[in-house]
């Protein structure tokens, strides 16, 4: 046993030697390859989000940040960049692009416009409720589409996570929209995604595509009359301070993605590929439960507010008014709507 150990560090010895004198790019590739991890840099993912410190999509990033420096002895890290301290989601995205930034979470929303097949996740009232939105995610349709971002050609992004956003509801500064006639002729931000542009003007109000980082202003001031998202986005984001009718008309179920800059992964051995990827995972997970936590206090703290929470009885003619939207953008994605809509 002792005997052949020796031989194994002979080997070794002889292998590194080679390395030493090879002066081929051959040689200088497989010491690259062979150099424990443990030799590799120390890097700092910087990690964008447009939402507050303490937003679930936040916390879970930043806790994926805390295990990875732990389970790496602080070689790798994350730095998150929290309330759109970089920009909005489209700045986010080409940040991550250019490997300005290693990590932005953002919405398919936003996504959709760089990875086209994102978009079926677009279409309104695509899912029966957000528990079927999760199975789908959760299941093999979420992971192809995780895998159709890293994949894409073109869109230089790794698709890590999934991260929940519940379902989105109408607001504005007007009137309570009890039903689609009040929605008539109000100004309405929508994401910068030409198919929600479409579909607020399907549902008879004016939609006005708007990053995110201008939509508190934009209510406060009158550029729009309203917006349309999930009560902690409108809660703790503020928006509830200038827009005090909130409509649950639950249209979108808008899945958002922890996305990683190709141009960084690129550099990162399997083994810390592998990582974030089993880290991403969990981050999911734990967004989930932080998600529910503070949904219900998003609708608490709206109800404190005196916010007008209407209740749509009829859901259908909504749903009805939005098959142009369906007609112009559905054929593409009839495989991928008919999957989504058989899981149960
Ligand atoms: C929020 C979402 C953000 C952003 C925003 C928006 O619900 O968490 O990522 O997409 O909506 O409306 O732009």
């Amino acid at each position: 046993m002792k005997q052949a150990g020796s031989t194994d560090r002979m080997g070794e010895t002889m292998i590194q030697r080679r390395h030493v004198l090879g002066c081929g790019a051959g040689a200088m590739l497989t010491a690259a390859i062979v150099r424990p991890a443990s030799a590799q840099a120390k890097m700092v993912f910087k990690a964008s989000d447009v939402h507050p410190e303490g937003y679930p999509t936040v916390t879970a990033v930043e806790d994926m940040g805390k295990k990875l420096e732990k389970a790496t002895n602080g070689r790798l890290s994350v730095q998150m960049y929290a309330s759109m301290q970089l920009g909005g989601e489209k700045e986010a995205i080409e940040q991550a692009q250019l490997g300005a930034i290693a990590i932005a979470r953002v919405s398919v929303g936003a996504l959709g416009p760089v990875v086209d097949g994102l978009n079926v996740l677009n279409l309104p009232f695509l899912f029966r409720d957000t528990a079927q939105a999760r199975r789908v995610l959760d299941g093999p349709i979420g992971q192809e589409l995780l895998d159709s971002v890293t994949n894409h050609p073109t869109a230089g992004l790794i698709g890590l996570a999934w991260m929940d956003a519940g379902a989105r509801n109408m607001y504005d500064t007007k009137r309570p929209i009890k039903d689609m006639a009040d929605l008539k002729g109000l100004k309405v931000r929508v994401m910068g995604n030409p198919m929600f542009v479409d579909m607020m003007n399907a549902l008879g109000g004016n939609g006005i595509a708007m990053g995110y980082d201008q939509v508190f202003t934009a209510l406060q001031t009158g550029v729009v009359d309203g917006a349309e998202n999930n009560p902690p986005s409108f809660v703790f984001d503020n928006h509830y301070q200038v827009a005090k009718n909130y409509t649950l008309t639950e249209h979108l179920i808008v899945p958002e993605m922890v996305v990683f800059s190709r141009r960084i992964w690129d550099k990162l051995s399997k083994d810390d590929q592998a990582l974030l990827l089993k880290l991403g995972k969990e981050a999911q997970q734990e967004e989930r439960v932080l998600w529910n936590a503070y949904e219900q206090k998003a609708l608490d703290k709206m109800k404190e507010a005196g916010i007008n929470i209407v209740t749509v009885a009829d859901k259908k003619p909504f749903q009805d008014a939005v098959k142009p939207v369906w007609d112009k953008y559905g054929p593409k994605y009839a495989e991928m709507i008919k999957r989504i809509q058989a899981v149960q």
